[in-house]
């Protein structure tokens, strides 16, 4: 179902939209099932799949209960034949068509694994910070989560309104664990962060200059989340032909 006048709105005010049960609990349970499978090896990881384990379990100082607990995200899901479909489920679509219109590409897709025991936490950022093209209007991001993404577990936490601040200076934080590919905004005032609880099928929709984050996980069980990113195809990059990336994917 298309976005209301209204929700487009508060998306652009704030710099996100959060939707409430968007996606049905056959359909993530599903993508869960194939997720759990090939962490354990009972599915191969397709094509440019890869698999990330924590810093902390790389580094030696976290030993996991089971290869799940050591898993940070499965990134590149375009070539697996149960997880590619996500990015083309209709209310997603339609919810991103009324943001950035019709003819849409996704450009990156992920699960968010944050496992118990392992810090976990993603510096607040800008997701522009990976992207080349422009305008930046013509991108978002959905988050879905999976599981139950509280404050205790490290859900997300965005700055409202920050997408108007333009892209900033990412950094790397020096912090003793850090997940490889993460940056940092720094001298953001984390007063004005505000926490998104979710309910499994609950979908943010967020802004690629918003800034972001999540926290540590302190609690004894997982949090996940799968999200993916869509350019329209007004975008153009000065890498060229963004279009045809090995990841990238039209949709529509
Ligand atoms: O899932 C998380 O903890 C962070 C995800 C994130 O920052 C992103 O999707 O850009």
């Amino acid at each position: 179902m298309a976005l209301t006048q209204e929700q487009i709105q508060q998306y652009h005010r704030d710099g996100f939209l959060l939707l409430p049960a968007l996606i049905d609990a056959e359909a993530l349970n599903r993508l869960n099932q194939r997720f759990l499978d090939i962490v354990d090896g009972a599915e191969p990881c397709s094509g440019a799949m890869k698999i990330m384990r924590d810093v902390m379990v790389v580094k030696g100082v976290v030993e996991p209960e089971t290869p799940l607990h050591g898993v940070n995200k499965l990134f590149c899901l375009e070539d697996d034949s149960v997880l590619n479909t996500f990015a083309a489920q209709p209310e997603l679509v339609s919810c991103v068509q009324s943001l950035i219109g019709t003819e849409i590409f996704s450009l990156t897709s992920n699960v968010f694994n944050k496992p118990p025991k392992v810090d976990g936490k993603h510096p607040l950022h800008q997701d522009v910070r990976y992207f080349s093209m422009r305008p930046v209007s013509s991108i978002v991001a959905t988050w879905t989560a999976i599981l139950p993404t509280t404050r205790d577990n490290g859900c997300l936490a965005v700055i409202p309104e920050s997408h108007k601040a333009g892209v900033l200076t990412h950094g790397t934080p020096d912090w003793d664990y850090l997940n490889h590919g993460f940056f940092a905004i720094e001298d953001v005032d984390i007063e004005r962060r505000v926490h998104v609880e979710m309910q499994p099928g609950d979908t943010l929709l967020f802004h690629p200059l918003l800034i972001h984050g999540s926290g540590r996980n302190r609690t004894d069980t997982f949090r996940r989340a799968i999200s993916v990113h869509y350019a329209a195809a007004d975008c153009e990059s000065p890498k060229g032909d963004w279009q045809n990336k090995p990841q990238v994917r039209r949709i529509i």
